[in-house]
This record gives C-alpha cells, sequence and structure tokens, in this order.
C-alpha cells in the first residue's frame, strides 16, 4: 500500500515483488530515470541563469560547448542508462535510430529496452513554462545475448512494462505506473529527494477543460471541429474551460487532477496530427488507463495500434473517460 511520504528509492524497493519478473532489474533501471531526471532537472532550473539555452554547437564563455537542453537531457538520459548497463537498447525521439547497449554480449542478461522523449515540449524552455520527460519501457521480444533489433522497439503500447513522466514544473514531479496504478512523487530540491505526495493518482470520470491547439481549428476534420463546438457551447457543466499550455506532459498532468481531455488531432498540415506513438502517445496512453482515463487517437485504442515505424506519428485524444468517448463519437460522424 502506498504511504504518503515515502521517497520513490523506498517506494520501488517496497513494491518491487509486485512486478511479474522480480529480478530486480526494472527496479534498476527506473532508479536510473529518477536519478537522469534530477539531474536534467538542475539544469532546467538553471536555464534562465546561464547561457544555456543557445544554439547547439555555440561555445560558451569558458570555452565549453554549448548544449540545447533538449540535447544535454537527450545525452544525461543516454549516458545514465548505458554506463550503469541496465538495459539492452534504447529509442530517442532525438536520434534517428535506437541505440543498442551491449546487446550482442552473451554476457548481457539485461531484458528491457526504454524509449524516451528526454525533453518533450521544449519550445517552452525560453521562457520559463514547464516541459516533462516521457519514458517507455518494454521487455525485449529478440532473444538475452542477441543483438536488439527493430522489432524490440515496434511493440503495441499494451506490451508496456512501465511508463511514466518528469514535469519540470512549479515543482518537479515524477509521475509513473508499472501497471499497477499511477503514483506521483515530489522533488525535494534542497535534500534531492523524491517523496510519494501524490499516490493512486486517477482521472475523475468526466472533466470541464479541453486543451488543443485552436490555432490549427481550420485546419481540424469536422468532427474536431463539431466536438470543439459542443465544448463551448452552454449545456450541463458546460461551456467547458480551455487550458493549453503546449507542453503535453503539464496539459496531461493537470487533466488527470482536475478532469479534462487533451488532443493533437490531424489536420490539413499535419496529416497523421503532431505526437509520436512511441515516444509521447503510448506511455501516456498506459498512464492514462492506469488512472483510470482513456486515450485513443479518435477512433481506436491507442495502445492496441501496431506501430510500423519509430518515429510514428499518431492522432491522441487522452483524458477523462467520458470526455474522450463525447470526442469519439463526434468522430465518427
Ligand atoms: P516536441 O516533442 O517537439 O516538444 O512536441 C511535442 C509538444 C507537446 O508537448 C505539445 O502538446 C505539442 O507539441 C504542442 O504543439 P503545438 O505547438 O503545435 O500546439
Ligand atoms: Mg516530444
Amino acid at each position: 500500500m502506498a504511504n504518503k511520504n515515502q521517497t520513490l528509492g523506498e517506494f520501488i524497493i517496497e513494491n518491487q515483488s509486485a512486478f511479474k519478473y522480480t529480478s530486480g532489474e526494472l527496479s534498476r533501471l527506473i532508479n536510473s530515470i529518477r536519478l537522469a531526471a534530477k539531474v536534467v532537472n538542475h539544469e532546467v532550473n538553471k536555464a534562465g541563469l546561464v547561457d544555456i539555452t543557445g544554439a547547439a554547437g555555440e561555445t560558451n564563455i569558458q570555452g565549453e560547448d554549448q548544449q540545447k537542453l533538449d540535447v544535454y537531457a537527450n545525452d544525461v538520459f543516454i549516458q545514465t542508462m548505458t554506463k550503469r548497463n541496465i538495459v539492452c537498447g534504447i529509442a530517442s525521439e532525438e536520434e534517428d535510430d535506437f541505440i543498442a547497449v551491449n546487446s550482442q554480449d552473451e554476457n548481457n542478461q539485461n531484458k528491457y529496452v526504454v524509449l524516451i522523449d528526454p525533453l518533450d515540449g521544449s519550445s517552452n524552455i525560453d521562457v520559463n513554462v514547464s516541459v516533462g520527460t516521457i519514458f517507455s519501457i518494454y521487455r525485449r521480444v529478440t532473444p538475452v545475448g542477441s543483438p536488439v533489433t527493430i522489432e524490440d522497439f515496434l511493440q503495441k503500447g499494451s506490451e508496456q512494462v512501465a511508463a511514466g513522466y518528469v514535469v519540470y514544473g512549479t515543482s518537479t514531479m515524477l509521475v509513473y505506473t508499472t501497471g499497477h496504478g499511477v503514483n506521483g512523487f515530489t522533488l525535494n530540491p534542497a535534500l534531492g529527494t523524491f517523496y510519494l505526495s501524490h499516490p493512486n493518482m486517477e482521472f475523475p470520470e468526466d472533466g470541464n477543460i479541453y486543451s488543443v491547439n485552436e490555432g490549427n481549428y481550420t485546419h481540424f476534420p469536422q468532427g474536431v471541429k463539431n466536438y470543439i463546438k459542443y465544448c463551448q457551447a452552454e449545456g450541463e457543466g458546460r461551456p467547458y474551460t480551455s487550458r493549453y499550455i503546449g507542453s503535453l506532459v503539464s496539459d496531461f498532468h493537470r487533466n488527470m487532477i482536475k478532469g479534462g481531455i487533451y488532443f493533437y488531432p490531424k489536420s490539413s498540415k499535419n496529416e497523421a496530427g503532431k505526437l509520436r506513438l512511441l515516444y509521447e502517445c503510448n506511455p501516456m496512453a498506459f498512464l492514462a488507463e492506469q488512472a483510470n482515463g482513456k486515450a485513443s487517437d479518435g477512433h481506436m485504442r491507442i495502445m492496441n495500434i501496431d506501430p510500423k515505424e519509430l518515429h510514428q506519428r499518431i492522432p491522441f485524444f487522452a483524458g477523462s473517460t467520458k470526455m474522450v468517448e463525447k470526442a469519439e463519437e463526434f468522430m465518427k460522424e
């Protein structure tokens, strides 16, 4: 049972026995994500102070290479996981191809691959608006001791073993699931420790917040336009209120606490929407379902979609179950 004020470290140990495969490998992996998140958090917090938000490839006054924070976060997560030798493969939104981590070594018994969006919503960094990290963990499907292949990464979301996000916001939180509900931990920056602050997070079944980039309105399919008009019309609990940060993690996080729907539909500008199935939609869908919510592409369950390529994009609707179902009704028309 989740105790408030437990540290994330204590929580991981205590819940290890709840996993089907209890070699401790998944616990070590989540621990390394926790560590990398703290490093990235430290850097994100300094973003306004140092000249770190400059373009990648520039050199700062000390002669150090400047990195954009998204490049920095990518390096931190990849290095933390590869140096500790706890995964056999990593795919990142920032990398063209997946990275094999000693996967051909017979002594490498690591079973997990991680897919990660190291810094999502990075266009918000320069203006001090919250950003996030999203991660998704699968068991490899190819045999241990052989090189990882694309099949290990192109798995349906329903095969996820764990998923989560870090939101670098007014406070920094790590929220994750291993398929037994969703728990949220808040970082105490003075101690560098995450504490369980939000046990058993759940989307309210219904809500009154809709989050979409309405600047794309004229390019949306008719079903989406009609749904937006429905959100704005008088009715039971309506008009809804519109909230859009433009940072998926933050919009999703708020909607999970307050009740709402986030959607990034396809448009005449983006045939498949904008968000990536593997790095963004699947992990958020796993969290949504584990928190009693729902995630769909407007027609079908996100986690049932068979991925075709690493950087595949997909329309995305996620949030309070009744709201997502309502949006799907409009999409059918
Ligand atoms: P990114 O991975 O390039 O940061 O893009 C993903 C982000 C999401 O966090 C956010 O919800 C969306 O893009 C905002 O897009 P837009 O500016 O088109 O509304
Ligand atoms: Mg992203």
